[in-house]
């Protein structure tokens, strides 16, 4: 984008004054950023424009990634990195006296995800971009994010997120684009005068769509996407049919919050409405730009790819039939082979707790329509596989089992591709979690490890390391994040590494005035930064990082003169408000913390920073100031991770269990690069299958076990009575779930050997450049150019 200093700062003065009738020197942050962020968007809206018709005319096919969640953080530095102008914005800003960086603040970090489903769906949309492909994202316009977390007193309280406080400068509301979404009512199918089916529907309850587009700018591409986010309103004119106020509150709720569960189902009415609304938006909205193509419906799927994020809009699925029957009149075969064709899948875990099933009578009343056609999905997939599989396997496929909708089974069965999110978690799907299907439909499943885009993740949130790497190696590892690996040549040079140091060094004194800032606590950026970050759940172990901590302390408290390099713990970690037991862990770090931070023996060996309210922009401030990264979870559990890449490329080592991607991370810096602990996902499967792990034996007979455990239950660390005993009870009463015990020894084993090297300031460096060097293959451009080729047999643009 052509674009000069001069030209900016004319703009940006005037843009400010016709925005708020005053100059910007007298504006608020907030003021500064609307009115930049209103001149960028309108810097790109010819070329999205054009995106846009460039498809209609070529006929391109395009791919739809509905997803319930988005976590784009804040787009400001993005859509001006991607559109090549962020070193001249920055140098107008700061000739016109205005702190970029402080401005760029001033942007409200739109909290629409949970964690990494809801990232990954971001990634991906830059990546689409950026790599030159026709594809849109479609979501949800929650007018509340997730919840704001605070502590009080150490507990997690949860505040409402009101993310649109300020105006949106990046969407745009399109309301010639709303559709109607229907809910309740009765279906009535008549036959008119030739016989023919005509499927009426009555007492509806129908409620507006409105679409609001935010661009999806493309890496110096000239392509800019649409995200596509829906929010219900009450219709106008014949479509309201509502009487009462509580029924319009009930329109208005739709779409007003986010759910705050992270990897965990619950059945709610509510949650099943947001699934319908915005994938029948969606495919509304799809199925109206296809028939302006004037083509043959068998073309649907040669033109539209439509990918779901985890069950969360399988409705896409029944939807996409219903339209194709009722409102386009083809026949059933028809309607089948065209819906599978178009519709892909992916999970994201094996956890029983998140597999969505909605109870058949509750999809009945609010979706009687949708209800029939997936019944009748059922009833012919049912009948197509007694004869080949046998009554057994058809029926352990099913989608309605014992007056549930298995929503995975709904997916799998309607689409023509399911994919796993990485290696090991693609191979248990298809051994065990999904074995029955694989069985059934083997060409369907495969793999595409998850990606990161190193535009955020090393550009914009570490322009230290990014200045570093382009003096070094040069800067095509930015277009081609694989060309990173030209780093390995320098990894005995004195110099690079040295630099290296300082870049982390400097990145860690950014945090630590920030920790001091925000919450009082003095860090040295010298001592080692531990970082966990991750929603707080029960197999991610955060638990296992306290035992280390607590195993730590003591050893330190018995002998203070032991030479432990100094260790900062850093932890964010939300919670879902009903998640009892996550909310407990989080009290009892924050307790922990407490009282190690303000004990004069321990000093600053050990500290511990629980920062509140972790999101993609803490994250920005973190992972460029970790030296190692905390990927703990019982080997099986975690689908993949991605906070793990994120680290890796801004030259964390990874602490590791092999779990998730982490396997593919250790292939790829070797086993020399990274520390890697604890059992096999296989020697977990069998101990549960076996049911011989006792994890009383353990504490019984560990004595740096036991003395660590017993803490939680002893009074040694106050204000956790109830906590640390049900937490105490978790693990040696209820047979420790996720095997903590078994895995503490080779984790005090791993976290040793990273002091000793930690303190080998050459080799530790050069482990570091390691991993950055092996970072290229976890861009997400390469994952999606994977999806692409390989499930929605897209083109990038030439
Ligand atoms: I299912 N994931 C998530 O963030 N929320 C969910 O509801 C579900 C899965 C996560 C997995 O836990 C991660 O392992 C994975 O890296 C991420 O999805 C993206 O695939």
């Amino acid at each position: 984008m052509a674009f000069n200093v001069q030209e900016f700062k004319k703009e940006y003065t005037k843009k400010f004054e016709e925005l708020f009738a005053y100059g910007y020197d007298e504006g608020s942050t907030t003021e500064r950023f609307i009115a930049l962020g209103d001149l960028v968007r309108g810097l790109y809206t010819e070329e999205w424009k054009s995106t846009v018709e460039d498809y209609i005319a070529d006929q391109s096919k395009q791919v739809y990634y509905f997803s319930m969640e988005f976590l784009p953080g804040r787009m400001l530095k993005s859509n001006l990195l991607n559109l090549g102008i962020l070193d001249c914005v920055r140098e107008g800003m700061q000739e016109l006296g205005l702190d970029f960086d402080e401005v760029a603040r001033g942007e409200v970090d739109p909290a629409l995800g949970n964690g990494g489903l809801g990232r990954l769906a971001s990634c991906f949309m830059d990546s689409i971009a950026s790599t030159g492909l026709a594809g849109h994202g479609n979501g949800i316009r929650y007018r509340y994010g997730l919840f704001q977390q605070k502590f009080v007193n150490g507990y997690q309280i949860e505040l409402p997120e009101n993310w649109l406080r300020n105006r949106n400068v990046w969407e745009v509301r399109k309301e010639n684009k709303a559709v109607i979404v229907r809910f309740g009512g009765q279906v009535n199918l008549a036959a008119d005068e030739d016989g023919k089916m005509t499927v009426r529907y009555e007492n509806t309850r129908n409620i507006l769509a409105v679409p609001y587009d935010t661009a999806q700018v493309g890496y110096k591409n000239g392509v800019i996407n649409n995200l596509r986010l829906w929010s219900a309103e009450i219709p106008y004119g014949e479509e309201a049919n509502f009487s009462t106020v509580e029924e319009r509150d009930d329109v208005m709720r739709i779409t007003e919050v986010l759910y705050p569960d992270d990897s965990n189902y619950e059945g709610r009415l509510l949650r099943v409405k947001q699934e319908y609304f915005f994938s029948s938006a969606g495919i509304q909205s799809i199925i109206r730009y296809f028939k302006k193509l004037k083509l043959d419906w068998n073309q649907f799927p040669e033109k539209t790819a439509i990918h779901i994020n985890d069950t969360h809009p399988t409705l896409a699925i029944p939807e996409l039939m219903r339209i194709l029957l009722d409102e386009e009149g083809l026949g059933w075969d028809q309607a089948w082979e065209i819906t599978k064709k178009t519709i892909s899948y992916t999970n994201h875990t094996i956890l029983q707790e998140a597999m969505e099933r909605w109870p058949e009578g509750m999809i009945a009343e609010l979706l009687p329509r949708i209800y029939q056609i997936i019944a009748e999905i059922n009833r012919r997939h049912i009948e197509k596989k007694i004869p080949i599989y046998g009554n057994e396997l058809a029926y352990r496929t099913a989608i309605i089992d014992q007056g549930q909708i298995k929503m995975a089974n709904l997916a799998i069965i309607g689409s023509h591709s399911v994919n796993g999110v990485a290696q090991l978690h693609t191979d248990i799907l298809m051994a065990e979690t999904l074995h029955d299907f694989f069985v059934m439909y083997p060409q369907k499943f495969n793999n595409k490890t998850n990606g990161i885009t190193q535009r955020r993740w090393v550009q914009i949130a570490n322009e230290a390391l990014t200045d570093l790497l382009d003096d070094t190696i040069g800067a095509e590892w930015k277009k081609n994040p694989l060309e990173i690996r030209l780093l390995k040549a320098f990894r005995e040079d004195e110099e690079v590494l040295e630099a290296l140091e300082t870049v982390k060094l400097k990145n860690k004194q950014r945090f630590a005035d920030y920790v001091l800032k925000t919450m009082g606590i003095e860090i040295d950026p010298t001592a080692i930064f531990d970082v966990q970050i991750k929603r707080m759940h029960a197999y991610k172990r955060q638990l296992l990082n306290v035992m280390h901590i607590l195993d730590r302390y003591l050893q330190l408290k018995d002998d203070p003169s032991l030479d432990f390099p100094k260790r900062v713990f850093i932890f964010g970690a939300k919670a879902a408000p009903s998640y009892y037991y996550a909310k407990e862990i989080i009290k009892l770090i924050n307790a922990i913390a407490d009282l190690i931070n303000n004990d004069s023996t321990i000093g600053d060996k050990i500290k511990i920073v629980f920062v509140e309210n972790y999101g993609v922009s803490l994250a920005e401030l973190i992972i460029p100031a970790a030296d190692i990264s905390e990927q703990i979870s019982l080997a099986g559990k975690e689908a993949s991770g991605t906070s793990n890449m994120k680290l890796m490329s801004n030259g964390a080592i990874t602490m590791a269990t092999l779990d998730g991607a982490n396997v593919e991370i250790r292939d790829n810096v070797g086993d020399e690069n990274i520390f890697v602990f604890g059992l096999k996902s296989e020697e977990v499967q069998s101990y549960y299958r076996n049911g011989n792990y006792h994890a009383y034996d353990i504490y019984e007979k560990n004595p740096r076990v036991k003395r660590v455990l017993n803490m939680l239950v002893d009074g040694s660390i106050p204000g956790i009575e109830q906590e640390g005993r049900d937490i105490f009870d978790s693990l040696v009463k209820f047979n420790d779930e996720y095997f903590l015990l078994k895995d503490f020894d080779s984790y005090i084993a791993a976290q040793y050997s990273a002091d000793r090297i930690y303190a080998d300031r050459g080799k530790w460096n050069r482990m570091a450049l390691m991993n950055i060097a092996n970072s290229g293959p976890f861009s997400s451009d390469y994952t999606i150019r994977r999806y692409a080729d390989e499930i929605w047999k897209i083109k990038p643009k030439s």
